[in-house]
Formats: structure tokens, C-alpha cells, sequence
């Protein structure tokens, strides 16, 4: 079973083309999603990964596999399309699953078999049924019966659809196959704690996808994770992954305490980063035990400093106090603020360029991930705008190398291009003196 991760292109936020060179490192970080199927699969099957952010993949490496499994985010589609072709010219059957196929599976062609959302119930239904010689074309178990009806209507009587009551338990989640890894190739090592946030924001579909309801790992399960990256002799960074990891704060005390323990015991082997709601900042206890962990880097999605956008975008956790003084909290516990904003809001007023500099200048957040506004599919945004007409083209993911949008926008698109231009000169000038500065 060959497991097979698309190349990201160069041009996204998070490829870090340029810096990973620096560290002497091939990829930010692994795919978590293929290793985690991996360790769904029979003890007996033979597993193998490539990653193509980091090796590639010849004729003969794929001969070798009886099927290839792939995953990719949209930003990956033009290089998953070349994996298709290949598996396809080889005459080996191709199953997809992640992101991009569950949000965009009519996009892709030529793959054998879906696994869509979440898969720790649909794979090893399909496993089962492929071992049988009578798999479908698609498997899903999704908690929106919309989705299941719109599955069922495309894939016909092909598919193993359901409407499920209850969202996957993180507990049956296997644990990640990380010893398939080349540690050395990778910046970071990523594990997963929980799913799903309690926001909705409009632009975001983590909450549709994964519900606003929190679902965590338990303790020893969390525990169990670092320990086997430990005993693999990981002894650097680890990403949590979770698009918010402080969803639900008593939980993520409890978690947190647990994992101090564990740091304490084996002497600190790991700094961790995450991704987090500026609620974090309300909390002075949580802060100060993320601190202790070692968490070095938050990510925090403060988008704009315009509370009226904000508003507009459902981004209310972000209107609950002064943006600022918040951020000035968490940095004061020793984590460092990274953020993501974005151009291109309705509401947006003419001086947005000036006002988000100053904003990102006075909260000094040395980086600053500045984007336009992305309609990704699945997002409440994305079904707003084609009610109104207003979607021009597909999304591809690509929120800050691209100058151009994806819908009509409220304010000429070429002012927001040209605001978007100046945001980013300031930001980033050539003697990149601005950017010490913050
Ligand atoms: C960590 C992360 C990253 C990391 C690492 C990615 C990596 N190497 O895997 C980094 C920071 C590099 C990253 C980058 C980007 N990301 Co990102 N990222 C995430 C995040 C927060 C978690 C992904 C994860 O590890 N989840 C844990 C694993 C276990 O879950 P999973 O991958 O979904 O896998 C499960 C299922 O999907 C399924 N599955 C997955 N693959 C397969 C394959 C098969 C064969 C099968 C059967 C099943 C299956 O099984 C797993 C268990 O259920 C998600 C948000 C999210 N919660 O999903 C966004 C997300 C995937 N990212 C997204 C985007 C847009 C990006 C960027 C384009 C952002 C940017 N502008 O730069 C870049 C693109 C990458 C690039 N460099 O070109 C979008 C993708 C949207 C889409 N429809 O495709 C997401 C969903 C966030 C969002 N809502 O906007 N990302
Ligand atoms: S707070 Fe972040 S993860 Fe949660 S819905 Fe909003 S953008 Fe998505």
C-alpha cells in the first residue's frame, strides 16, 4: 500500500520555500491525515510513504504497491491530478480521501474509490469491502444529512453513505503512524488533541465539518502520542494541529496539566505551537500552564481590525475586548503571537491598508500571515456569495500569493489588490527594518 502526499506549491504561506532551506529541512510538517490511516490498515499489509514535498515518486516505486492512497489540501490539486495520472497510466487503482476530495470530490477525476470527512468509521468499512473485491465508489459516515443526500444523489447506488448521530470518537482514532517518517526531512512533528470549534465564523468550515461541539483525545491517548514520538527519537517541536485548541478552557487546563507532568518527567523534549481563538487571552490560568508546557507559538486568527467586519464575518470571539490589550496578555505570558489577517471584508472601509498596518505594527506581531479573502468550498461565505451571484472562480486555496480574487468584491478589486499590495510592503520591506521592529 503505497501511501502518497502531493507536492505543496512553493507559493503558499505555509510552504516556507525559502526558510526550510535555512533549517536544512525538506517540509514544514508531515501529513497527519495519511498516517493516521496508515494505522488502520492490517497488521500484515505492507505500508509505504512518500511525501513528495520531500522525495518523488518513480514508476517503479509505485509498480510496487498494490493501490495508492492519497490526501491532499486544495493548494495540493495540481500535483494530486499528476499522482492520479501516473497511478492511472500504471494501471494501479487510486483511493483519495482529506480535504480537498471531501469538499471538492467533483473536481477529481479518475479516482477509484472516496473516503470523504472524517474516516476512522468509513476506511475500515471499505478495507473490508475491497478485501471482499466489492468496494463502492464512495464511503462517508457524515453528521449533515445534506451531505449525505447530495453523496447519495452523485455517486447513485455506488456508495456507502451514511447519516451518523454521533462525529467520530477521538479515542478510536488510531495512533499515527509515525515511524514511517524520516524525522530528519521534517521542521516539525504534528499530533492532533481534538476537533470541531465553538465559533462560526463565516469564511471558516472547521465548524460544519467537524461540529462546534469540542471532541477530545483522552488523557493517556495524548500521553500515549508523545511518548511514541519520543521513543522514535523526536526531540524538537511539535504542532498541534487543532484549529483551536482552546475550544473548550477547562478541558484544555485538564489536557495541558497532564502534559506538563509528562515534560517534567522526560526533561522538556519538545516546544510546542498551536492554533488558538483570542479567548486565550481571557484566561490568565490557561496561559500560564500553556506557557509552562513550553508552548512557544500561538496562532491566532485576528483577521481585521475593523469590529464591524468582524461582525459581518461571525468573528465575535474577536469583539470581546480590546484586540490589542489581549494580545499583549498572551505575549506577556512568553508565547509568541503569529496571526492571520485578511483583505477583501464587505464592510471594509477605504483606509483598511493604514489601519491594519498600524494595528499589526502596535500589537507587534513580528509574523504576520496577511491574505485575501478566500471562499473555500463548504463555508457558509462560499454559499452566501453564490446566492448573490458574486462567485467568479473556484477557490485554490492560495490565500497570499495570488492577486486576484475569487468573487466580486464590495470595494473595486483593484483597490484591495493595491491595498493588499501596500499592507504587505510595509510589513515586509526589503531592509525588513518594520519587521525587527515589531
Ligand atoms: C495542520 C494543517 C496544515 C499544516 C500541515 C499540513 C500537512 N502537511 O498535512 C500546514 C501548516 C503546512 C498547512 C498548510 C496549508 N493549509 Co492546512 N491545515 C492544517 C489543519 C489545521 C489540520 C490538518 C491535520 O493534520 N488534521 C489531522 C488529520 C488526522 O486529519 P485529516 O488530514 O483531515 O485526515 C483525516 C481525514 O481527512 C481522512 N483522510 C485524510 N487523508 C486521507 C487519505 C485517504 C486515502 C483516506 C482514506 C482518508 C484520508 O482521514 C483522517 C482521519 O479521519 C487543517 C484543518 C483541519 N482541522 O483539518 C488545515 C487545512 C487542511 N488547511 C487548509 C489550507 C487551505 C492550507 C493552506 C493552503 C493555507 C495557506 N494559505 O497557506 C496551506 C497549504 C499547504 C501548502 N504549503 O501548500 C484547509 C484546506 C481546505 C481544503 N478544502 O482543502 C484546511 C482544512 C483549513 C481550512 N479550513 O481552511 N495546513
Ligand atoms: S475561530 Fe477559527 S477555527 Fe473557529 S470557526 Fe472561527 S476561523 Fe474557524
Amino acid at each position: 500500500m503505497l501511501l502518497l502526499y502531493p507536492r505543496s506549491p512553493s507559493t503558499t504561506y505555509w510552504s516556507y520555500s525559502y526558510a526550510l532551506s535555512l533549517l536544512g529541512k525538506r517540509a514544514l510538517q508531515p501529513p497527519l491525515g495519511l498516517l493516521t490511516i496508515a494505522g488502520m490498515f492490517r497488521k500484515t499489509d505492507s505500508l509505504r510513504l512518500i511525501d513528495l514535498n520531500i522525495e518523488s515518486c518513480s514508476d517503479e516505486d509505485m509498480l510496487w504497491a498494490d493501490a495508492v492512497f492519497v490526501s491532499a489540501m486544495i493548494a495540493q490539486k495540481d500535483s494530486l491530478a499528476v499522482c492520479i495520472a501516473q497511478a492511472k497510466r500504471l494501471g494501479i487503482p487510486v483511493i483519495a480521501g482529506g480535504p480537498y476530495p471531501t469538499t471538492s470530490y467533483d473536481k477529481i477525476a479518475d479516482v477509484d474509490h472516496f473516503i470523504l470527512g472524517e474516516a476512522e468509521i468509513a476506511f475500515p468499512v471499505f478495507l473490508r469491502d475491497w478485501a471482499h473485491g466489492k468496494a463502492k465508489r464512495v464511503y462517508a459516515r457524515s453528521a449533515n444529512p445534506e451531505e449525505t443526500a447530495r453523496l447519495l444523489h452523485d455517486f447513485a447506488d455506488d456508495a456507502d453513505v451514511q447519516t451518523v448521530k454521533s462525529r467520530v470518537c477521538l479515542d478510536d482514532s488510531p495512533m499515527p503512524r509515525f515511524d514511517l517518517l524520516d524525522f530528519d526531512a521534517y521542521k516539525t512533528m504534528s499530533v492532533q488533541i481534538s476537533r470541531g470549534c465553538p465559533h462560526g465564523c463565516e469564511f471558516c468550515d472547521i465548524w460544519q465539518r467537524f461540529g462546534r461541539k469540542m471532541r477530545y483525545k483522552s488523557i493517556p491517548r495524548i500521553l500515549e502520542e508523545l511518548s511514541e514520538l519520543y521513543r522514535l527519537g523526536w526531540r524538537d517541536s511539535v504542532f498541534i494541529v487543532d484549529d483551536n485548541f482552546v475550544g473548550t478552557p477547562a478541558k484544555t487546563r485538564h489536557i495541558l496539566s497532564a502534559m506538563i507532568g509528562w515534560q517534567k518527567e522526560k526533561r522538556y523534549p519538545f516546544s510546542f505551537s498551536t492554533e488558538a481563538s483570542l479567548s486565550l487571552a481571557d484566561d490568565a490560568e490557561l496561559l500560564r500552564i500553556l506557557a509552562e508546557v513550553r508552548c512557544e507559538m500561538v496562532f491566532l486568527g485576528l483577521e481585521t481590525p475593523v469590529e464591524e467586519s468582524l461582525k459581518e464575518a461571525g468573528k465575535f470571539v474577536n469583539t470581546a475586548g480590546s484586540m490589542s490589550e489581549r494580545v499583549r496578555r498572551i505575549q506577556a505570558a512568553g508565547i509568541v503571537v503569529t496571526s492571520g489577517f485578511i483583505l477583501g471584508f464587505d464592510s471594509e472601509p477605504a483606509d483598511i491598508a493604514d489601519r491594519m498596518n498600524a494595528c499589526i505594527y502596535d500589537m507587534g506581531i513580528p509574523v504576520a500571515m496577511v491574505g485575501l479573502l478566500q471562499a473555500l468550498p463548504g463555508t457558509a461565505l462560499h454559499q452566501r456569495l453564490k446566492r448573490e451571484g458574486r462567485l467568479v472562480q473556484d477557490s485554490d486555496g492560495n490565500n497570499t500569493h495570488e492577486f486576484s480574487l475569487c468573487f466580486k468584491s464590495r470595494r473595486p478589486a483593484e483597490d484591495l489588490i493595491s491595498d493588499y499590495k501596500k499592507v504587505l510592503q510595509a510589513l515586509y520591506p526589503k531592509n525588513l527594518k518594520s519587521y525587527f521592529a515589531r
